[in-house]
């Protein structure tokens, strides 16, 4: 019988499979220009989880109670956990750990806007559970179904564990919220300074987004930029309302019509210049993760020569 694909060009046969909801796997034929992408934005969504570490481990000797503190290092150690995950599944794309590494270091690479803002008080470790890691759930629970095989994969585990990050935040937050005037303050200041950069996280606006349009047809992404920021604020604005908090935007409106919130418009010169590495904490961040690699450099050499042992030993065995 005649396969009804054969005519169609490589291009075409793979555009195919991805309408059709078949999984892309590593040794499957994919345009170039589908690879690039995908290590693109997976190794920036790795460095992301390694920066991520950053800001809540500024806590983790903070933390206000013992309880506290082993939750935040649990989730501390999580995000490098998400980071290795997806440093894997890049991988299975051609590229190394070292290349998307050192693009990391030099500036090359991008990773989340959001890790460039500090974290001031503990109230932050509640927004960013609550806030940072609930936009993260939005953006990644729909890349379980992203259509290359060991990203959406990966996802999988990330979510699960992420869900888990979200609620711990939203607990910090209730537990402020019901406590003394002055927590309460605190939640709703950090609130006020987490909220836009938080919008910022799902990227520009489609019509300023050069990327989407393509990973929407190839189905990397399953929505754009805008419809995944409508989600995040119709998802947040009951839960502050809910806390007895106040989302720092004077536009937020129920719209009947549209049967979602209207809302104001982000600070894009802001994000823009947070990405092009002006943020607040750019520079730190960055620094801290250089640091942490060179100071780590006989960690790995160790590890090597171990794995050379074992590997020695198991030869002579065999
Ligand atoms: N920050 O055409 P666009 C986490 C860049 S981890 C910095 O819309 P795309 C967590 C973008 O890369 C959170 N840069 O791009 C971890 C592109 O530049 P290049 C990370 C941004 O890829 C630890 C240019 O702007 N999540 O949640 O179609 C603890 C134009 O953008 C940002 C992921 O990485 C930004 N916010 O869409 C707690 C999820 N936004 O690369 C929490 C996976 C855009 O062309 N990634 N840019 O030079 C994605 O879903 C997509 O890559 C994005 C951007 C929605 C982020």
């Amino acid at each position: 019988m005649e396969n009804p694909t054969q005519h169609l060009t490589p291009e075409e046969q793979f555009q195919a499979r991805i309408d059709a909801d078949v999984r892309i796997e590593p040794k499957d034929w994919m345009p170039d220009a589908y690879r690039k992408t995908l290590i693109r934005q997976i190794s920036q969504h790795a460095h992301s989880e390694l920066v991520g570490m950053l800001p809540e481990g500024n806590w983790i000797t903070r933390a206000p109670s013992l309880k506290r503190k082993s939750i935040l290092l649990s989730k501390v150690q999580d995000e490098a956990g998400h980071g290795l995950y997806l440093y894997s599944a890049a991988e299975t794309l051609g590229t190394t750990r070292d290349q998307m590494l050192a693009d990391l270091h030099s500036g090359k690479a991008k990773y989340s806007s959001i890790f460039n803002y500090p974290t001031l008080s503990w109230a932050d470790m509640g927004c960013v559970g609550w806030l940072v890691d609930g936009a993260a759930i939005l953006n990644q629970v729909p890349l379980c179904r992203t259509s290359y095989g060991p990203y959406a994969r990966a996802m999988v585990r990330v979510c699960k564990e992420e869900s888990f990050h979200q609620r711990q935040g939203f607990e910090i937050m209730q537990t402020l919220c019901e406590g003394a005037e002055s927590q309460k303050a605190m939640a709703q200041e950090a609130l006020n300074r987490w909220w836009w950069p938080t919008l910022m996280m799902f990227g520009p606006k489609d019509e300023d987004s050069p990327n989407t349009a393509q990973s929407m047809n190839w189905r990397i992404k399953r929505f754009t930029n805008d419809e995944l920021r409508q989600k995040f604020v119709d998802m947040m604005v009951p839960q502050a309302e809910f806390l007895g908090l106040t989302v720092p935007d004077e536009k937020v409106q129920w719209n009947e019509a549209r049967q979602a919130y209207d809302y104001g418009e982000v600070n894009w010169d802001e994000f823009w210049a947070v990405v092009k590495g002006n943020g607040l904490c750019n520079r730190d961040r960055l620094g801290a993760r250089v640091k942490a690699h060179e100071e780590g450099a006989w960690v790995r050499e160790a590890a090597m020569a171990h794995a050379a042992k074992r590997a020695e030993r198991e030869l002579v065995a065999a």
